[in-house]
């Protein structure tokens, strides 16, 4: 089993999303193991995000993910790193394939609707930026 962390980003929690993306989840076979809602501050985002820190998109992706509140899951089955990337799509939501969650609630390349860890290591690190072993159902 494997684990990953899923958020629901802003512009997907303003628009109304939030129960149509967990309906997918759920409908994939990936399982919650975790779940919250809570709004990032600026500085949480942009630790959250640091390995981006030198890309040029930096600055406006974390006013966008502290821009509303996000809901953060931890998902888990087999091979769910590459499972919960192949569900969100590709980072643009005009690229992403039809059925995908970028491209059905996706707005544009920043405001993409959903966040996924895209490695082992990063999933681990995600994962214990947001919740305590105590907070993950097992
Ligand atoms: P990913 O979310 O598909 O893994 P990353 O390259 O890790 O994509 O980028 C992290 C996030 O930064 C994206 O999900 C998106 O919100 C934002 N982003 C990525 N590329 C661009 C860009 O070219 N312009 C604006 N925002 C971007
Ligand atoms: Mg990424």
């Amino acid at each position: 089993m494997e684990r990953t962390l899923a958020i629901v980003k802003p512009d997907a929690v303003r628009r109304g999303f939030i129960g149509d993306i967990i309906k997918r989840i759920e409908a994939s076979g990936l399982k919650l193991r975790a779940l919250k809602l809570m709004r990032l501050t600026r500085a949480q985002a942009e630790a959250f995000y640091e390995v981006h820190k030198e890309r040029p998109f930096y600055g406006s992706l974390c006013d966008y993910m502290s821009s509303g509140p996000v809901v953060i899951a931890v998902l888990e089955a087999d091979n769910a790193i590459l499972r919960w990337r192949e569900l969100m799509g590709a980072t643009d939501p005009k690229k992403a394939n039809p059925g995908t969650l970028r491209k059905d609630f996706g707005i544009d390349v920043e405001q993409n609707a959903v966040h996924g860890s895209d490695a082992p290591e990063t999933a681990a690190r995600e994962v214990a930026f947001f919740f305590s072993t105590l907070d993950i159902v097992s």
